[in-house]
């Protein structure tokens, strides 16, 4: 049996994915609120597919609980912020899950963590945990790490096609868990051990964090120079060896904008490179900022009540706002005794912000300046209504006369 701890943006779609391909699986979360609306049909986010694998789960038998069970493996996919003091990661959920299922586990159990942790965190964290309970780690129960590495938007599919990291002390418990996985994971599979797997992890995502500050640092200098940074990118990515991201109005989301921190926080005196990345993808949404007042200038306007952003959340066709550049953009101009902006997201149905529209044609008719902070479809397709517009496009989606780029 499986008992996934943490039914969030992780837990619950592995949890499905584990059952649809028959395994038996109980899903816990401390939240009983989740456990219910799980219990009543419902997933607490929007991903594409999700709907259609939970109900098949459903038939599998799949089973929600606020308690944790009696397993042969635990997969902990709670979450795992950053200490805003020391950048270093705060582990104490999942310390915290680990404790609650030593309560319960039976001799020779697996506990999976798929949460991100740092580079060491298990060792550091973990086995002191265990050693103080009484258990001989990797020994009476096993310890792994099996990162998730899947992107929101495109989760289920990249939980099947992905390669897949399984890091573990002990091989035969590695092949063991290659194994299980494999039941749904089409990718490749690599066996290593524990630290190796938490650093790839935070890896991954520093690499991708640095190469969109150096997309935004040429957003920078291109627009001193008044260039097309596009076209640059563009031309540079044909050589087959350079693979520049693109720049935007900021890094958001619980992943690259949170990752690389760790590295930073464990390794100050090393991780420079990183921690230059980090504070140019910080200011980014600052950047916006001083773009919408030079066009407000250039353009003669002088309201900042006629001035939209368009997009709420971190990305791109997903429901999730956390960290999002368009929210600390907003919070910036409060600081600073600004006039708010108005805002719209197809997206966010509650009220998250002042001046908030919920119409996509309200928003337009109140607004002289639009700026596109996310490139949800909805705008991609409604491009026409943006003629007569003023447009600040943060992500070059729109090829109007009257589009100002970054
Ligand atoms: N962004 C840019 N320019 C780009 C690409 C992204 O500014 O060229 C911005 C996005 O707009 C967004 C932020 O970066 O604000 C992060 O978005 P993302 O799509 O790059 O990544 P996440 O945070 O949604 O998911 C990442 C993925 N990691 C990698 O691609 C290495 C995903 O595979 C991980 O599973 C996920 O982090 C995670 O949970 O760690």
């Amino acid at each position: 049996m499986i008992n996934v701890i943490g039914l969030g943006y992780i837990g619950l779609p592995t949890a499905l994915a584990f059952a649809t391909s028959g395994q038996d699986v109980v899903g816990s979360d401390c939240n009983p609120e989740v456990v219910a609306q799980l219990r009543s049909g419902k997933a607490r986010f929007n991903e594409p597919g999700l709907n259609e694998l939970y109900a098949a789960a459903l038939e599998q038998g799949v089973r929600f609980s606020d308690h944790y069970e009696r397993a042969d493996v635990y997969i902990v996919a709670v979450p795992t912020p950053y200490d805003k003091f020391t950048n270093k990661v705060d582990a104490t959920q999942v310390v915290k899950a680990i404790d609650a299922i030593l309560a319960v586990a039976p001799q020779g159990a697996i506990i999976v963590v798929e949460s991100t942790l740092s580079p060491g965190a298990i060792r550091k964290s973990v086995r002191p945990l265990l050693l103080q309970r009484g258990f001989k780690p990797d020994e009476d129960v096993y310890l792994a790490h099996a990162p998730e590495r899947i992107i929101p938007g495109a989760m289920l599919r990249e939980l099947r096609k992905n390669n897949r990291i399984i890091g573990c002390d002990v091989p035969e418990i590695g092949e063991k868990l290659k194994t299980l996985y494999s039941a749904f994971c089409e990718g490749e599979i690599v066996v290593t051990d524990v630290q190796t797997a938490e650093m790839c992890k935070v890896v991954e995502n520093t690499f991708r964090a640095v190469n969109i500050a150096f997309a935004n640092e040429l957003a920078r200098i291109c627009r001193y120079e008044d260039m097309n940074v596009y076209e640059v990118i563009r031309i540079c990515n044909m050589h087959p060896r350079v693979n520049i991201l693109q720049p935007g109005p900021g890094v958001g989301g619980h992943c690259i904008s949170v990752d690389p921190r760790f590295l930073i926080g464990d390794y100050p005196s090393i991780a420079k490179v990183v921690a230059a990345a980090m504070e140019t993808n910080d200011s980014a949404p600052d950047f916006v900022l001083e773009r919408i007042r030079e066009i407000m200038r250039v353009e003669g306007l002088v309201d900042t009540s006629r001035v939209g952003l368009y997009g709420l959340t971190y990305k791109e066709n997903v429901d999730d706002v956390r960290e999002s550049p368009t929210l600390q953009l907003l919070e910036l101009q409060r600081r600073r005794l600004a006039q708010p902006l108005n805002a719209y997201d197809p997206y966010v149905t509650r009220d998250l912000v002042e001046r908030q529209f919920h119409d996509l044609d309200a928003f337009l008719d109140a607004n002289d300046l639009v700026v596109i902070m996310v490139k949800h479809q909805e705008i991609i397709d409604a491009m026409d209504k943006l003629k007569g517009k003023i447009i600040l496009d943060c992500h070059n989606v729109c090829n109007l006369p009257n589009a100002y780029r970054l």
